[in-house]
């Protein structure tokens, strides 16, 4: 049987009852841009946005703009912004249509309708989630990497930028009586105060009094941001399709778990997303960082060492014993001891929370998209965790292992000799130094300062343990090397 379906569209929604939340929905303005219209803002931030509104009301609309790419413009725009996020757990499946999303714009091509957006007074937040790579930070000083090509580019040009801090500040100095606040839902260290350096040294480069303005005048709270979304696949697209009856050409698969913590500093209004379900507080820092250490952390080094013994999704690399017993001794011993927490926060329930939600099999997180980017999650992830032990005089040789994994992942090929794509920003010259071939891979990789900061990699405890470690999968594989350090 081969019947054609219509596409999701607002006209469809009296049909779509089942799929929508009871409560009386009224068609807001926009009141956010987001900038970085992936799956997971589409499935986090826009799905607490419209609870709010649902729950309070507001015009908290959100004007989603994809930097670069069309595709998600091209599949949500025919659907008047509408989408379907396909919650999964192990009860099953939840399908739920967003209707939060107004407009949809992509940078590249329309560049004054995103600054239209970011220059309209009911416009009051900008919400980001545009990778690590997408603030154009030089991890070595913390500040604005200026000799990044769209950096650079954006300086000579500020009227037409293409960077993320340049469309801020291009957004920001036409603002000085409304300034709009600009929130980080990236996974980053104090990823808002992060986004304002960056944010200060771009426009100080341009214009100390405008630096200056926005020192004094705009709000950059942090945030904790935590959903799992996988990628979307076709099979979700027909999931999607039998639910909904009509076709929805870009749904979100999404665990049913969601966490956000915002810092509560919002000068021109915001969402009443504590009543989604957020928590405002003041300081997200400890949050952040158990977050960062335990899942994230975690993340990536099963990842990358699933990934050399051949596994593909989470769940699969989690039901193998040794990668299980590996995490639950990282997260037990290594990490959640450095974490500072406030008082109601239990570890030890949190890392089961965790291992529970990574075994969830009905998501398929491929490990190749946690993968991707590593020079760029390695640091938040792993790397302060390192330090902090090295500091107590502890042993780091699970965190080494992770780190040692990610550079055998760097050479592109699993154990089994399957080839491994290699998706990140210094991805040329990371295969150079990874080649397996040559010796001194480590040494070669630790020397990378940009990943490693030079105290790391001038402490022999470190450099010695990822040696180690890195000699280890070689010689015995993934899997018995985990069995073996899930038991030091
Ligand atoms: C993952 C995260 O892709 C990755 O690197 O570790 O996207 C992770 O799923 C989210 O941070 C969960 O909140």
């Amino acid at each position: 049987m081969n019947i054609q379906l219509p596409r999701l569209a607002p006209a469809r929604l009296p049909a779509l009852a089942a799929h929508l939340s009871p409560l009386p929905w009224t068609e807001p303005r926009v009141g956010i841009v987001h900038l970085g219209l992936g799956n997971f803002h589409r499935a986090h931030q826009a799905v607490y946005t419209e609870d709010a509104m649902l729950a309070a009301g507001g015009d908290w609309g959100i004007c989603g703009v994809s930097l670069r790419r069309p595709d998600t413009r091209d599949a949500l725009a025919p659907q008047g912004g509408l989408y379907s996020v396909l919650i999964r757990d192990a009860n099953g499946q939840r399908v739920r249509v967003v209707r939060a999303l107004r407009r949809v714009l992509v940078a590249t091509e329309e560049p004054d309708a995103v600054l239209a957006a970011l220059r309209d007074p009911h416009v009051r937040i900008v919400t980001l989630t545009v990778t690590e790579k997408g603030y154009c930070l030089d991890p070595r000083t913390g500040g604005l990497d200026f000799a990044h090509p769209l950096i650079a580019r954006d300086l000579r040009d500020p009227d037409h930028p293409q960077s993320v801090p340049g469309y801020l500040v291009a957004g920001l100095r036409t603002r000085r009586d409304n300034p709009y606040t600009v929130l980080s839902c990236d996974n980053l260290a104090h990823n808002g105060a992060a986004l304002r350096r960056v944010v200060l040294d771009y426009a100080r480069a341009l214009d100390a009094g405008l630096a200056d303005w926005i020192e004094d005048g705009v709000a950059f709270p942090s945030t904790m941001v935590d959903r799992i979304v996988p990628a979307t696949t076709d099979a979700d697209r027909q999931a999607a399709a039998a639910a909904l009856g009509c076709v929805d050409a870009w749904p979100v698969p999404a665990e049913s778990f969601r966490q956000w913590v915002i810092e509560d500093r919002f000068p021109a209004g915001r969402p009443a997303w504590e009543q989604a379900g957020a928590l405002l507080v003041d300081d997200v820092t400890p949050y952040e960082t158990a977050k960062l250490r335990m899942l994230n952390g975690v993340h990536s080094t099963l990842a990358y060492l699933a990934l050399l013994a051949g596994i593909k999704t989470v769940d699969q690399a989690v039901a193998q014993a040794d990668l299980h017993a590996l995490l639950h001794r990282m997260m037990s011993e290594d990490i959640a001891p450095t974490l500072t927490v406030p008082a109601d926060f239990d570890r030890a329930r949190y890392r089961d929370d965790l291992l529970a939600r990574f075994a969830n099999p009905t998501l398929k997180h491929r490990c190749i998209q946690i993968a991707m980017d590593g020079s760029q999650k390695l640091p938040p992830r792993l790397l302060g965790t390192v330090a902090d032990r090295l500091r107590a005089g502890h042993a780091v040789d699970r965190l080494a292992l992770g780190i040692a994994a990610w550079m055998r992942f760097l050479a592109g090929r699993s154990e089994s000799g399957a080839a491994l794509e290699l998706n990140d920003p210094m991805a040329e010259r990371l295969r150079a130094l990874a080649a397996p071939e040559a010796p001194g891979v480590v040494d070669r990789l630790l020397a990378v300062t940009e990943i490693f900061p030079p105290e790391l990699a001038a402490d022999a405890r470190f450099t010695g343990t990822v040696r180690r470690a890195y000699d280890a999968l070689a010689r015995d594989g993934a899997l018995a090397t985990a069995r073996r350090y899930a038991a030091l």
